[in-house]
């Protein structure tokens, strides 16, 4: 049986997160964070598109905090896709281009990696290991970019050099990932970890500002060639109010002391760049969207901690569409429109009291337990299974 763990807003639950285990703080970008637990083997789907100087690099990081073994528990897909430097300086000069425009990527590659994947002309991981082929294709990319953009500032030779020590060390990491999957066919515990989260998906999030792959349900089913029929359980990540790094629409950010606020008290910088967040208040209407294309059978509230010291806390109910319709069961697609809407609020009372590290419902304020009531009712009573009250681990409500 499979469980799936999707982020539900703007990806401050991807794959560039922290994780705090034993008082050791971990940074996850590319790896599984299923390899903090020592019996957990790891795999990085078709799906995805890895950079592979950052593969070696995290695993040596990982290591040197003391994880064990490591190196013998995470597999890569021979179909995902390289994410090269050369990517990088492209997704570079792409939002460059955009000015005023620009998605605000991480600068990773991402854009341009999967842009190849999708005309075709991709290397994919398996491919790193035939030198041949692998660096006529990467020659290939290079001068089709060149021809595009001038002059590059990158060396191809370079790359394809390091390549060279790369190919020796990567082979027992690559798999044809469908087999290895059917050895755990009947395995009861395997647990999906998506990367971002539905509102960057390409098809369902707030295109263009979005990332390059299908972040939602259908990309973990469609990477991982999952039976749809044995998933018993997808869990939805919703913080306790809503954040999002880089450009796009953002209707309940708050551009004042409490968007402020949540942004200093909830510590909200991105893992992989170190950008400030933009945040604002909880947000039902895209919550409520985000159930309707995930179908989560259980939610996972994070960091209800970072509310403790407000009066007053909203949640955006509904939005006003500048041609006055009242939404509050879709999600407008056009961005110009998620730009001018009107957001519409209520406004519950705050506990202001210390919640932080709280480990039973019961011992939650009064007008925090509401709170966490009122988010599971206005998402079709999907079950808020689990209350983040604090980093480490152990500060969670299981309910
Ligand atoms: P990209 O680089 O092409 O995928 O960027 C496209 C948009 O997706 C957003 N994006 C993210 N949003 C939240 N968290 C992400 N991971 C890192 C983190 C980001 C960071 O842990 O916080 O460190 O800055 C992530 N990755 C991509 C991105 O901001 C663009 O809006
Ligand atoms: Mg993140």
């Amino acid at each position: 049986m499979v469980t799936i763990v999707l982020g539900s807003q703007w990806g401050d639950e991807d794959a560039g997160h922290t994780i705090v285990h034993n008082s050791v703080t971990y940074d996850f970008h590319i790896l599984p964070s299923g390899l903090v637990s020592p019996k957990c083997v790891n795999l990085i789907g078709a799906g995805t598109v890895v950079h592979i100087p950052s593969f070696f690099k995290e695993l040596a990081a990982l290591e040197e905090k003391g994880l064990q073994d490591v190196k013998s528990r995470v597999f890569i897909s021979d179909r995902a896709h390289v994410c090269f430097d050369l990517h990088s300086v492209v997704d570079g000069l792409e939002e460059a281009k955009l000015g005023g425009r620009k998605v605000g990527t991480t600068g990773k590659g991402i854009g341009p990696c999967y842009s190849d994947k999708a005309a075709r002309r991709g290397v994919r991981v398996g491919e790193i290991l035939d030198e041949e082929v692998f660096e006529r294709k990467l020659r290939s990319l290079e001068s089709g970019y060149r021809n595009r953009f001038g002059d590059l500032t990158y060396d191809v030779e370079d790359e394809i050099n390091r390549f060279k020590e790369y190919r020796k060390i990567l082979k027992p990491y690559v798999i044809d990932q469908l087999p290895f999957l059917q050895k755990y066919k009947n395995e009861d515990r395997i647990l999906v970890e998506g990367a971002n989260a539905l509102m960057l998906d390409l098809d369902h999030g707030t295109y263009p500002f979005v990332t390059s792959s299908s972040t939602g349900l259908g990309g973990a089913i469609q990477g991982l060639s999952l039976n749809p029929t044995k998933i018993k359980s997808i869990i939805g990540v919703v913080k306790a109010y809503t954040s999002r790094v880089g450009s796009g629409p953002f209707p309940s950010e708050q551009l004042n002391e409490d968007g402020d606020k949540l942004q200093s008290v909830g510590r909200e910088f991105g893992v992989t760049t170190g950008r400030k967040r933009r945040c604002g208040w909880f947000d039902l209407v895209l919550c409520r969207y985000s159930l309707a294309v995930n179908h989560y059978t259980e939610l996972n509230l994070t960091k209800l901690d970072i509310l403790d010291d407000f009066d007053e806390i909203k949640v955006a109910v509904a939005y006003k569409l500048p041609d006055g319709t009242r939404v509050e069961d879709s999600y407008p697609a056009d961005p110009n429109v998620l730009e001018k809407l009107e957001v519409e609020y209520i406004t519950l009372p705050g506990w202001k009291s210390n919640t932080m590290g709280a480990t039973k419902f019961e011992d939650l304020p009064e007008n925090a337990r509401k709170y966490v009531d009122f988010i599971e009712k206005g998402m079709d009573g999907v079950p808020i299974k689990w209350i983040g009250t604090g980093p480490a681990r152990e500060h969670l409500i299981i309910r």
